[in-house]
């Protein structure tokens, strides 16, 4: 029971030194796709102090992945079409990203209408004041389905 107290103690001693530090912040961001090839949000904007990003995608219509599939890709605004093409080859099964790409900084798998899913990244490969586009890589999606990422 004592060695209970002392686990206790020393947790919440670790916790608010953690806060103190700032140890991490998740920060949340929403975003959805449709039925009509569309993202509903052209800008997302993370706080500098965001250490973890906790991204979910929603697709809101009712068309399967394999006709109207979409996911959530962030890169460079720079590499955007060449990872985009790439992602084209990758097929489905590889959610449309190209295998062990470094240019990727985070993505979400492909999902059809109904379907949601959620990723948690770290801030720590983003620079300040760089610019970052996100969007869906689904073949001929990456044209209308894209926006500005910005982190800082
Ligand atoms: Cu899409």
């Amino acid at each position: 029971m004592k060695n209970l107290f002392r686990s206790i103690a020393l947790c919440s001693l670790i916790a608010v030194a953690g806060n103190a530090f700032g140890a991490d912040k998740v920060c949340k961001v929403e975003i959805s796709g449709n039925d009509a090839m569309k993202f509903d949000k052209t800008e997302i904007a993370v706080a500098g102090d965001c250490t973890q990003v906790e991204l979910t995608l929603k697709h809101t219509g009712k068309l399967p992945a394999q006709a109207m599939g979409h996911n959530w890709v962030l890169t460079k605004t720079g590499d955007v079409s060449a990872v985009a093409t790439d992602g084209i080859a990758a097929g489905l099964a590889n959610d449309h990203v190209k295998k062990g790409d470094t240019r990727v900084l985070a993505h979400t798998k492909v999902i059809g209408g109904g379907q949601t899913t959620s990723i948690t990244f770290p801030t720590s490969a983003l620079k300040k004041g760089e610019a970052y586009t996100f969007f869906c890589s689904f073949p001929g999606h990456s044209a209308i389905m894209k926006g500005a990422f910005k982190f800082g």
